[in-house]
């Protein structure tokens, strides 16, 4: 029985910890606006502190600058629900810069929300000078979101003017929807979860058996 006990609790602890999701690397050339960086095939669920919605397994991206000069595009398609669109660990050294954040429709080119800076400051920032949006989608959206530093301003289509970021400027920005998706347990996990299965048969046959 005290066998069975520890199957079963092995069993739980990997399924509720499966989630694989990783920061990934930006890349490089997505300095306008008809260029973005797409992120769709990015989004998984997984705990990740600095994340708003990681620890009720909202989907979330997590990308992390090339520290190439100039602006920073990234596209994805929005489902209708609410996005969370965070930069952190840019207003801290090394690479210190002071993040201006622009929201498109790519289907229309308007302008939908812009943020310089937001307090209080969210886990993963320690200043306000890091953007920050929280926007409502009503219908599914191609939205295209792009990065300059203070002062920058924005115009229809992607138009931004003003700073833009330097060579070596670092940030994290993070994208998350506000909607539940179960982890996927990882192949491994699901080895594992298999074994557990085959494990507890072979318990009980050995208790019929006894
Ligand atoms: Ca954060
Ligand atoms: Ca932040
Ligand atoms: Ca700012």
């Amino acid at each position: 029985m005290r066998k069975f006990c520890i199957l079963v609790v092995l069993c739980s602890l990997f399924i509720v910890n499966g989630a694989g999701a990783i920061q990934i690397a930006e890349t490089i050339g997505n300095n306008s606006y008809l260029t973005p960086m797409n992120l769709d095939s990015y989004f998984s669920v997984g705990p990740n502190p600095e994340i708003q919605g990681a620890d009720m397994n909202f989907p979330w991206v997590s990308v992390t600058s090339s520290g190439e000069a100039g602006k920073h595009f990234f596209s994805f398609n929005a489902l209708p629900t609410t996005y969370y669109f965070d930069i952190d660990h840019g207003a801290e050294s090394p690479g210190w810069c002071d993040i201006e954040m622009g929201v498109w429709n790519g289907d229309t080119g308007q302008l939908i929300a812009r943020n310089d800076d937001h307090s209080p400051v969210d886990p993963g920032s320690i200043s306000s000078l890091d953007s920050w949006i929280e926007l409502f989608f009503d219908i599914p959206t191609l939205v295209i979101f792009g990065l300059s530093e203070f002062p920058s301003s924005f115009g229809p289509n992607g138009d931004t003017i003003g700073n833009l970021l330097d060579f070596d400027d670092r940030f994290i920005v993070n994208v998350s929807g506000d909607f539940n998706v179960a982890p996927v347990p990882e192949p491994g996990t699901i080895f594992l979860f298999g074994l557990g299965i085959v494990g507890l048969f072979g318990v009980g046959r050995k208790l019929k058996s006894a």
